[in-house]
């Protein structure tokens, strides 16, 4: 314990900081938001109006011509960035734009549809069906057609000419585009927590944020990411992600494998959650780095601390300190689920996200 409170002392030379712990209570309500990052859509442009055949007849002179109006085009999707959201939670799979409205006589065009915009947070990138990026919607009110709409159809006047004066002819609206595309978020959050199974991950989240993801003594509970987000007292906000479990052989797609991988990648910083109760704590640390380095040896220059949970149970201790003398990585010993040293692992968060910041 000796060696904890010099690395606590250190810490709180340095002033940094505080992290606010929210005192307004959970919500009760059951359902759970979870985070999508990564999300396969089809778009369909609205159909234009159909063209009318119609000829005119006035009291005056009963063959007045024709006087069918054109139908009105049918409405884009597009996909609009904006900071006002944060996932891709309520895009729909399946996205249709307005049609556009017939023509009909007295030369009476129909109106053209709206184009349906539809919010994504910024930083989406847009991929075709065949893993191809697209788009990059990396800046507030970027925007990216998705799929167009149809042109209206002409009305019959439109085809009158000197030798064809009554057409009795007009064109169907265009059919709109359909496209499909996969929507990536290109970052998530800025530590992402990695781990075994059980090891703790959901538990730290719901100690320092008011996410609430389902905590339970068996693996893969956690199927989906979440999101917490930590906030410090000079109203910066620090944004950390529960990452489903990973087991050994995930880079070959074993377990949740690539899937999980990819949502790692959308991290600016690693936390490595290690059950510090179970013995060989090396062992578990060096198949998580391996895992990561097989999968993109970029992930693995990322930014990374150690954190040994469950220090509050028999044994922890020398585990604890055969893993620190071990690795040449810092290590905070902490108990997610008592809070022991939560206060100091926010403050360590907090300064490895202000040395990237000040860095860049
Ligand atoms: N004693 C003790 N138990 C803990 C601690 N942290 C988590 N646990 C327990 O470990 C079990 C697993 O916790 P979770 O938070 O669901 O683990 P996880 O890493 O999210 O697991 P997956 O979602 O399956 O990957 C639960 O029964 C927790 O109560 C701790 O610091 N001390
Ligand atoms: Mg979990």
């Amino acid at each position: 314990m000796n060696t904890m409170l010099n690395c606590s002392k250190r810490l709180y030379c340095q002033r940094v900081a505080q992290a606010l712990r929210s005192r307004k209570s959970r919500s009760q309500k059951e359902q759970v938001q979870r985070f999508i990052d990564f999300k396969r859509i089809k778009t369909q442009g609205g159909s234009g109006g159909n063209g009318c055949i119609s000829f005119l007849h006035l009291w005056s002179n009963d063959k007045a011509g024709p006087d069918g109006g054109n139908g009105g085009n049918g409405g884009h999707v597009i996909l609009k960035a904006t900071h006002s959201i944060k996932d891709l939670n309520h895009v729909n799979t399946v996205i249709k734009g307005t049609d556009g409205v017939k023509g009909s006589n007295k030369d009476c065009d129909g109106e053209c549809a709206d184009h349906l915009i539809v919010n994504v947070p910024v930083g989406t990138i847009i991929k075709n069906k065949d893993g191809t990026i697209i788009g990059d919607l990396d800046k507030e009110e970027v925007m990216f057609v998705a799929a167009r709409g149809g042109a209206g159809g002409k009305g019959n006047h439109f085809f009158t000419t000197d030798t064809e004066q009554s057409p009795e002819i007009c064109e169907y609206g265009a059919q709109g585009e359909i496209m499909e595309y996969t929507l990536e978020l290109r970052s998530m959050a800025h530590m992402g927590l990695i781990g075994f199974p059980n090891a703790g991950k959901s538990t730290l989240l719901r100690a320092i944020s008011r996410a609430k993801p389902k905590i339970a003594p068996y693996p893969f509970t956690t199927l989906k990411p979440h999101i917490g987000v930590v906030q410090y007292e000079d109203y910066e906000q620090l944004a950390v992600a529960d990452l489903p479990g990973l087991i050994p052989d995930s880079h070959k797609n074993k377990g949740l494998g690539i899937q999980f991988l990819k949502h790692a990648e959308r991290c600016s910083g690693l936390l490595f959650i290690i059950d510090i109760s179970t013995p060989q704590p090396l062992e578990q640390l060096a198949t998580l780095q391996y895992e990561l380095k097989s999968f993109s040896s970029d992930l693995i220059q990322r930014p990374q601390l150690i954190v040994a949970n469950k220090i509050d149970l028999p044994g922890a201790e020398d585990n604890y300190h055969e893993l620190k003398e071990n690795t040449a990585l810092e290590v905070i010993p902490i108990s997610a689920k008592v809070g022991t040293n939560v206060g100091l692992l926010l403050q360590r968060l907090r300064q490895m996200y202000d040395n990237e910041k000040y860095s860049k």
